[in-house]
Parts: structure tokens; C-alpha cells; sequence
């Protein structure tokens, strides 16, 4: 049995070592290319970040340290969140140290509460969200550090503690963002006997007949916690991060990314294309009629959201788990029928769109469709719950970072008199 910081502890030495010999032995050796089109085409495949957290290939999607995505149904969050730092599951006494650690840090400020109560009725839940993590900025344990002039190999201790505070508080905030916005009535109590998501589930207060809807949370927040480091969330949280700004403003940063339609508010995108395509057919429409409207779609200028993506090449193994769970709990109901349903026509109509590279679907695709059957009907709350999850990856690439001494973010430019002067030889 060992403590998170323990374990931490023992491998950030082997760590820095690892990454000293690596940079001295071949720090001139070249592992990328840069051409023009990806210049102009947001970097998509330049190899400039380092991430051990988690890695995405074209062909195999998301791989957490060494445990494909295949294999993360099952795990709880906090067991994903001991992977994602140490590259290790913890034992059960290592894994309930965790889980009481993260209770005791749980309870969430007032003021942040009186912050969220006071912003406009119609704010986006994501405002709100983000909100609650900003405001809460005045207890980073690491700013407290650097002030008191902590030594650099030290940081990360100082920023362990604020990813453990603030991911101990998210589902709380998350919950009472969901109650207030929606009027759902008062915040509800965490349960001390639940995990991290299922807890989660619990503070929503969505009636759950089924008694299954705490394994979807679970299975959501194994599910989104990380995804490499060059994503907008991910990527803009560690350039924030690399200012040794503190996670607060770092999380808050690399989430508002999140809140954009190309990235994590797809979900709600997609949910809201499936509903208008079963209330323009009155219910699951046939492969025809399907196919006829995605190109309706793409014809008006408009993305099929949920399918696509920039680095992955292949159906996306998160949508792969959700579809696994919808065969198994949800196969009546019409809205994922019509998930299941696009993912067997829409791949062949965006095939023949020459220019998109990947007309296979995303994790976006099917996850509204889950929670929509549990009565979570407010799509723009779904953005919230990828946050929730998300900021798991983005605490740790963060603690790992600043374990690694990782410098400040500070890629070239160029103008475009540069680049024409360039590719004419000058
Ligand atoms: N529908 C219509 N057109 C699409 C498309 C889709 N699902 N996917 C890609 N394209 C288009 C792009 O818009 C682009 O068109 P232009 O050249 O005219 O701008 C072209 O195909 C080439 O794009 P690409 O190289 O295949 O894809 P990108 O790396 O540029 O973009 C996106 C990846 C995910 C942003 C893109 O596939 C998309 O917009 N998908 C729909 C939105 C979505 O599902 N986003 C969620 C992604 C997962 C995620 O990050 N979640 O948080």
C-alpha cells in the first residue's frame, strides 16, 4: 500500500533521469518534419509535445499509459486517474486511500456557489463550470509554494495538491451547475460510500429506474479522461500550464477549448442532429432516408457531427464501449437506435467526400444518445461531464510536467512573406 504522492515520489527521479540521458545522448537527432500544408493546417501530425499520460494512434485510438480503451470499461475514475499519473493500477488499500483523500478535499467553497448564483439565468453551463474552477484560483497550493520560494524540483508536490483538490471537488460543482441551470431544485449531498462517478450520478438526482445510469457515469469518465496532449483542451491547458500559471487558471484554459463545436461540445451537436433526424422521419428512419439526409447535411454547409477526426483513422474505441453499453441496456429505445443506426450508413456517405479523412465515428457520437435515456435531456450540459472527466488527463499531464521540469511553450511563427521567401529558396 502507498499514498498517489508515494508512489509519485519514487518514480519522478527514474523520470527525469530518463528524460536528462535522452535529450543529451540525441538532442539534435530530427523526429519530424514540418511541411507547408501543415503549417497552414493547425499542425495536425507534428510531433512537438511530449505526453505520457496517454497516446492516440491512427489505427488503435486511445491508449491510457499501456491499457488500451478497450479495457477501461470496469474501472472506476479514480483508478484511472492512479493510471494516468503512475502508469500503474493501485492495489485496493492504495486505491482506497485515494478515494478517502479525495472525500476529505470534496466539500466546495460557499462563495463559489454565491459566484454561480449570481451569473445570468441563460449562462452556458461550460460558463459556469469554467467559472466555478476560476473563482476558485485564490486556493492554489502552488502559488503559495512559489511565493515561499519552493525549489523548482518541487513543484509538482504543490500542483499534486491542487489536482487533487480540484478534481475532488468537480462533480460536486458539476451537479449544482446541472441543479441550478436547469432549476432542478436544491444541491444534492455527496454520498460518502460512493466512487467519484458514481457519486457524480448521485448529485445529479436523475431518477434511475433502470438502476444502471451510475455505470454509464463510470463508464463516461473512464472513457474521456485523456486523450494525448495536442488536443485544444489538452494542449491549451499545458501552454497555460508552462507559464507556471496554477492548474486552476490552467484547467479553466485548456476547458474552454472544450466548450468549442469542434471539439467537446460535439456532443451536444450530435445529440441534437440524431433527435431532428427522428423527428423529421417520425422515429428511426430507413438507410434511405438516413443517407438522403446526411447529404442534406453536408450539402448545406454543415459537418455530420460526432463523425470524423483529426488524428484518428479508425471507428473510435470510446464509441465503440458506449455502443457496447447501448446494445446492452438501452437496445429499445429509439434514440440510440438511430445512433446505431448512422454509424452503419453515414461512414459510406462520408467516404465519398473526398477531402474528410476519417468518416468514422468519434467519442461524440453515441454519448449524448446514453444520456438523453436517463431523462439528461439538456444538451448543452454535456460538455460539463466531458470536463469533468477531461480534467483528469489534464491534472496529470500537468503534475507530470511540472515533475519533469517541462520549460515555458514557445513554438515559431512565421509570417506569410516568411513562408512564400522560404518555399522560393530564399
Ligand atoms: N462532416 C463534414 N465535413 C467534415 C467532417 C464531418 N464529420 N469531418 C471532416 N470534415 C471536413 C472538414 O470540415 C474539412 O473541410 P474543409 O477543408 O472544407 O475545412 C475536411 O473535411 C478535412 O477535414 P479532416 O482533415 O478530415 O478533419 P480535421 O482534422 O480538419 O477536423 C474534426 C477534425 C473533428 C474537427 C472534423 O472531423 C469535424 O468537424 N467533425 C465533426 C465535429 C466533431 O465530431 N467534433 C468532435 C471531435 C472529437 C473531439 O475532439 N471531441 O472532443
Amino acid at each position: 500500500m502507498a499514498t498517489l504522492k508515494e508512489t509519485l515520489a519514487k518514480q519522478i527521479p527514474g523520470l527525469r533521469e530518463e528524460a536528462a540521458t535522452l535529450v543529451k545522448e540525441h538532442g539534435d537527432k530530427e523526429i519530424s518534419k514540418v511541411t507547408l500544408r501543415q503549417v497552414f493546417g493547425g499542425m495536425r501530425g507534428v510531433r512537438g509535445l511530449v505526453c505520457d499520460t496517454s497516446s492516440v494512434s491512427p489505427d488503435t485510438g486511445l491508449v491510457i499509459r499501456h491499457v488500451p480503451c478497450k479495457d477501461l470499461p470496469g474501472r472506476k475514475a479514480e483508478e484511472v486517474l492512479w493510471l494516468l499519473l503512475t502508469g500503474e493500477y493501485p492495489d485496493d488499500a492504495s486505491l482506497k486511500t485515494l478515494q478517502d483523500d479525495l472525500k476529505r478535499r470534496g466539500t466546495v467553497p460557499d462563495y463559489v456557489w454565491k459566484v454561480l448564483e449570481t451569473m445570468p439565468a441563460d449562462s452556458h453551463p461550460m460558463c459556469m463550470f469554467n467559472t466555478a474552477i476560476l473563482c476558485m484560483e485564490k486556493e492554489s497550493e502552488f502559488v503559495k509554494a512559489y511565493n515561499a520560494g519552493v525549489k523548482k524540483t518541487e513543484y509538482w508536490e504543490s500542483t499534486l495538491e491542487d489536482c487533487l483538490n480540484i478534481l475532488a471537488k468537480l462533480p460536486a460543482i458539476a451537479a449544482g451547475v446541472y441543479r441550478l441551470r436547469f432549476n432542478k431544485g436544491d444541491r444534492i449531498a455527496s454520498d460518502p460510500n460512493l466512487d467519484w462517478g458514481a457519486d457524480y450520478a448521485h448529485m445529479l438526482g436523475l431518477k434511475d429506474t433502470e438502476g444502471t445510469f451510475e455505470d454509464l457515469m463510470r463508464l463516461y469518465m473512464v472513457l474521456h479522461s485523456d486523450h494525448e496532449s495536442g488536443n485544444v483542451s489538452a494542449f491549451s491547458g499545458s501552454t497555460v500550464a508552462s507559464a507556471l500559471s496554477d492548474l486552476y487558471y490552467a484547467l479553466s484554459a485548456g476547458l474552454n477549448g472544450l466548450a468549442g463545436p469542434l471539439h467537446g461540445l460535439a456532443n451536444q451537436e450530435c445529440l441534437r442532429w440524431v433527435l431532428k433526424t427522428k423527428e423529421k422521419f417520425g422515429g428511426v428512419p430507413t438507410d434511405e432516408q438516413l443517407k438522403d439526409y446526411a447529404w442534406e447535411t453536408l450539402k448545406s454547409g454543415k459537418v455530420i457531427p460526432g463523425y470524423g477526426h483529426a488524428v484518428l483513422r479508425v471507428t473510435d474505441p470510446r464509441f465503440d464501449a458506449f455502443l457496447a453499453f447501448g446494445k446492452k441496456y438501452l437496445a429499445d429505445d429509439e434514440v440510440f437506435q438511430i445512433v446505431a443506426k448512422v454509424f452503419d450508413v453515414v461512414p459510406g456517405v462520408l467516404r465519398e467526400v473526398k477531402k474528410i479523412k476519417d468518416p468514422w465515428p468519434n467519442v461524440d457520437a453515441g454519448s449524448g444518445a446514453m444520456l438523453y435515456h436517463y431523462g439528461l435531456t439538456e444538451f448543452p450540459y454535456y460538455t460539463v461531464l466531458f470536463s469533468v472527466s477531461r480534467a483528469m488527463g489534464i491534472c496529470s499531464q500537468t503534475v507530470l510536467a511540472r515533475a519533469m521540469g517541462a520549460p515555458i511553450i514557445r513554438p515559431k511563427s512565421s509570417t506569410t512573406a516568411w513562408l512564400k521567401n522560404a518555399v522560393a529558396g530564399k
